[in-house]
């Protein structure tokens, strides 16, 4: 690395970034630039001289190289640290990897939608008598196979079939996972923002399910809606992977909430917010007012509130996608209110309590917020049924408890 004589600056313009490659007629000196010794070159005729200036301290240069631009933490180094810290073992590190290659898979797919003719409608209606995009059969059947290919889930329920599965493969771990694998599909032939939810729980056969209904069903698949039908405060882990203008793959295990983007360039989630925390308070509301006509007359009037504080308030911004991730993921960030609340045609709302409200209200909670249908905590409620609908409020604590106080 030589600098021809020609092109040589003089002393008084060299800053000791020049001077550390610098060559004089046929002799070179290199001054090294390093964290622990600082040089001074001089430049005295045909000599470069460099001089030991100070010695800093080990400290001082662990300093620096924790400050390195070019650290970065992956999904899966981070699993690793994790597991190496005692919070998850070696089976949940396995899933939540098998996890993120799905969402990494369906990122793709969602990307080129238009292009591998992957828009428009599958044909089948699923369990809730909702035309099944192509997009869901796919994601869901992407799903499935990571967690099968795992060998640590012992059962998979997904908001896209009937009942959940025993996946037979199961090699150790046994670890249940719902999941909804493309919520908010309706949006996908518009290319606008979806995202994938799931939850991670242990096996218990102490669920409280009452099966009389049941006696069509065998007793795998018993076994499998006992073992699925827990309450949300035993969720271990939840998450969701946001497919928008970047792929956000966002995660709790219970001690904070941490988001990574996957990095196009080299195809891994990089850890991009440690411990988010929710703000306290936020004026913004994500609520389907299409509805506004056949919701309750309490819910009515807290939404004119927003709309019209009186004098001294300035009235909330209403912001609605039509996609829980998505507008979920901006009220974690900016604060505010999303719900989806019960109406004259749905007494129970639309979303989900196993594979939307619980996961949602895990990772809200672990940044400090809320989720409630109204009245209770979502985390709190037993799940009857597979499928069940529950009214979701979620977002900025001070927001859902003054949804809350409205409704009571
Ligand atoms: P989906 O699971 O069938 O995609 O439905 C869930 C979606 C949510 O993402 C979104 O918040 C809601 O449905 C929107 O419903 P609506 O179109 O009634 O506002
Ligand atoms: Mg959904």
């Amino acid at each position: 690395m030589a600098v021809s004589t020609a092109t040589t600056p003089t002393t008084s313009s060299l800053s000791f970034s020049h001077l550390s490659f610098f060559q004089h007629k046929k002799t070179s000196f290199l001054c090294t630039k390093n964290s622990i010794v600082k040089r001074k070159c001089e430049h005295r005729g045909v000599h470069v001289k460099c001089m030991v200036l100070e010695k800093s301290s080990a400290a001082e240069a662990k300093k620096t190289k924790r400050q390195s631009v070019y650290t970065l933490q992956t999904l899966t180094s981070w699993l690793l640290k994790q597991e190496q810290d005692g919070i998850i073992d070696a089976e949940l590190t396995i899933v939540l990897s098998s996890i993120s290659m799905a969402c990494k898979q369906i990122a793709s797919l969602v990307q080129r939608a238009g292009i591998a003719k992957l828009t428009g409608v599958h044909g089948a209606v699923n369990t809730h008598g909702e035309d099944q995009k192509k997009l869901d059969v796919v994601s869901n059947e992407v799903f499935s196979n990571c967690l099968r290919a795992s060998g640590r889930t012992g059962i998979i329920a997904s908001e896209e079939e009937d009942v959940p599965v025993a996946v037979e493969e199961s090699y150790y771990g046994n670890y249940i996972v719902v999941f909804d694998p493309l919520d908010g599909s309706s949006n996908i032939d518009a290319a606008v923002s979806t995202g994938s939810i799931f939850g991670i729980y242990t096996p218990n056969d102490d669920c409280l399910l009452d099966l009389e209904d049941s006696t069509t069903l065998d007793t795998v698949e018993q076994r499998c809606i006992v073992n699925v039908c827990q309450p949300g405060n035993n969720l271990l882990a939840a998450g969701y992977c946001m497919y928008s203008s970047s792929v956000i793959f966002v995660l709790t295990l219970g001690n904070g909430v941490f988001s990574f983007t996957l990095d196009p360039m080299f195809g891994e989630f990089i850890l991009t917010q440690e411990n988010i925390q929710i703000p306290k308070a936020g004026k913004i509301y994500a609520f389907n007012e299409g509805n506004y006509q056949l919701w309750d007359d309490r819910l009515k009037k807290y939404i004119d509130h927003l709309k019209d504080p009186g004098p001294s308030g300035k009235p909330y911004s209403a912001r609605y996608i039509g996609s829980l991730v998505g507008d979920f993921h901006r009220i974690l960030l900016y604060g505010g209110i999303y719900g989806y609340p019960r109406n004259k045609k749905s007494r129970n709302g639309k979303l989900r309590l196993l594979y939307e409200c619980a996961p949602m209200s895990f990772i809200v909670e672990q940044a400090g917020g809320k989720g409630s249908d109204g009245q209770q905590r979502i985390l709190d409620m037993q799940p009857v049924e597979i499928h069940q609908r529950v009214p979701l409020y979620i977002g900025s604590r001070e927001e859902v408890e003054k949804l809350e106080k409205y409704l009571s």
